[in-house]
């Protein structure tokens, strides 16, 4: 799978730095390092060295690293500059590349490269761009957990486990005896239970690495005038939305992210939902239920003094199913602490007042808590929403062979189909439409 063109890339971030590093990968790369060093550098070591321009004019002096294939990232000879980091420095230093022969790398390549050559899996390639992305320490160390493997390495017992499975089945199709059937049947069913509760396991941890990586869309609710702004501005520290006494203030949704625990909230604050004859504001709520339709978690925010209003009901109606809701009774402070009632139907009620700050502990805690981090997010790997949907059919078509009275082809089959689902995890069969869409999402020079 050797790749006869040679990329290069400044990998490190434009701009002003310490050190600016060139990355080239290919063929070219001893006849480039020659020509720009004046002879290639010994393999694995750090060599000071003039880089040189076409005219051996000096462009900079640093350190090259030479990793002759296959013992690279990407499997192929590499050649690293580690120069200055200024911007003219890093242009002439790439310039001089494309001029010997090498071509601008895409987005990803060098990573697209490694996961050809087998260096890395897909999960692992993706976990390297999570790990350059990563916004919190926390996001980071799951990342880094990923790209050691240790999501890989779930995914692959998994498919073993399903390998196994299937491997007995289908000798046992091939040989239908009579009383070889009951005892392959009940092996299977024990297989099948044991491969769901490992999968489910691996669905878990998962999806909280992927609300680390991903965060989780928290929308503000209710009726004009409760208060949502003003929390949507205790929340976030800052006075990002406009409060007024004057109901109706809000139109336009406001968008602010906020990182609570290392998990990003995509905090959403809304106009608030009545009829309403000014047009301007109509619009906006109408906005208010389209991100209201997106939700992961609403905060149906409610005057303390006033409790749930026939209004709101309407709106928990309107609340998809499935998504949390967090009552949240504001403005405590006004001294009506009448009845802390608990929340409709299972929703969690919070009691706080955005004007003095208390109860938002409370309410930050209700809102991590529905976001599923109670098994904590430290042993979570990162993981992508294109995980957590493969996890989920994988876990289906298990549950779907262990559906009673189904016949041993039937049971065998949707066991292949989970393993398929589990292999476009880690890419063992990656479509090529696949890998362009994950690659093309990287930063250049990765
Ligand atoms: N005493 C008290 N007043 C509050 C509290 N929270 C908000 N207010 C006041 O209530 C009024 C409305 O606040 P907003 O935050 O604009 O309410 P809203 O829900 O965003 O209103 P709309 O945008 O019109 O839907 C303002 O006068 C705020 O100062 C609180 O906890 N205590
Ligand atoms: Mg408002």
């Amino acid at each position: 799978m050797a790749n006869a063109d040679t990329i290069a890339a400044t990998a490190t971030a434009p701009g002003r730095g310490g050190i600016g590093v060139l990355r080239v990968s290919g063929p070219r790369v001893p006849a480039i390092a020659e020509a720009m060093l004046g002879a290639c550098p010994r393999p694995r070591h750090a060599t000071l060295g003039d880089f040189r321009d076409a005219d051996d004019r000096l462009i900079d002096q640093g350190l090259a690293l030479y990793f002759p294939a296959p013992h690279s990232y990407t499997g192929e000879d590499v050649l690293e500059l580690q120069g200055h980091g200024g911007v003219a420095v890093q242009r002439l230093l790439l310039a001089r590349a494309l001029a010997l022969g090498a071509r601008l790398a895409e987005p990803g390549e060098f990573t697209k490269r490694a996961f050809l050559a087998g260096k890395l899996d897909l999960a692992q390639a993706e976990a390297v761009a999570d790990l350059i992305d990563a916004a919190s320490a926390q996001a980071a160390r799951s990342a880094a957990r990923s790209l050691e493997g240790e999501f890989s390495r779930r995914v692959d017992a998994l498919v073993a486990g399903l390998v196994e499975a299937r491997m007995y089945l289908e000798a046992t199709l091939d040989f239908p005896e009579e009383e070889l059937e009951g005892h392959a049947a009940s092996r299977t069913r024990a297989d099948v239970a044991a491969l769901l509760g490992q999968v489910r396991d691996v669905e878990r941890a998962a999806s909280a690495g992927r609300l680390l990586r991903e965060g989780l869309r928290v929308v503000l609710a209710g009726q004009p005038n409760v208060g949502k702004s003003s929390l949507l501005n205790r929340l976030a520290g800052d006075e990002v939305a406009i409060v007024t006494a004057l109901p109706g203030t809000t139109r336009d949704p406001i968008r602010e992210t906020l990182s609570l625990e290392g998990i990003p909230l995509h905090v959403t604050d809304t106009a608030g939902l009545r009829e309403t004859t000014d047009a301007v504001e109509r619009i906006g709520v109408e906005k208010a239920w389209g991100a209201l339709a997106k939700a992961d978690v609403v905060l149906l925010v409610l005057d303390a003094r006033e409790g749930r209003r026939v209004a709101d009901r309407a709106v928990l109606a309107r609340v998809p199913a499935g998504v949390p809701v967090v009552e949240v009774h504001n403005k405590i402070d006004l001294g009506c602490e009448a009845a802390r009632v608990p929340g409709e139907e299972g929703a969690s009620a919070v009691f706080v007042s955005a004007l003095t700050g208390e109860g938002m502990d409370d309410l930050k805690r209700a809102v991590l808590a529905l976001a599923g981090r109670v098994p904590s997010t430290e042993g979570a790997f990162m993981a992508r929403e294109r995980h957590v949907r493969a996890l989920a059919r994988a876990r289906t078509h298990l549950e779907g062979a262990g559906e009673p009275g189904l016949g041993p082809e039937l049971v065998a089959e949707e066991l292949r189909l989970a393993q398929e689902a589990l292999n476009t995890i880690t890419g063992a069969f990656g479509a090529d439409d696949l890998l362009g869409e994950i690659f093309s999402r990287f930063c250049i020079g990765k």
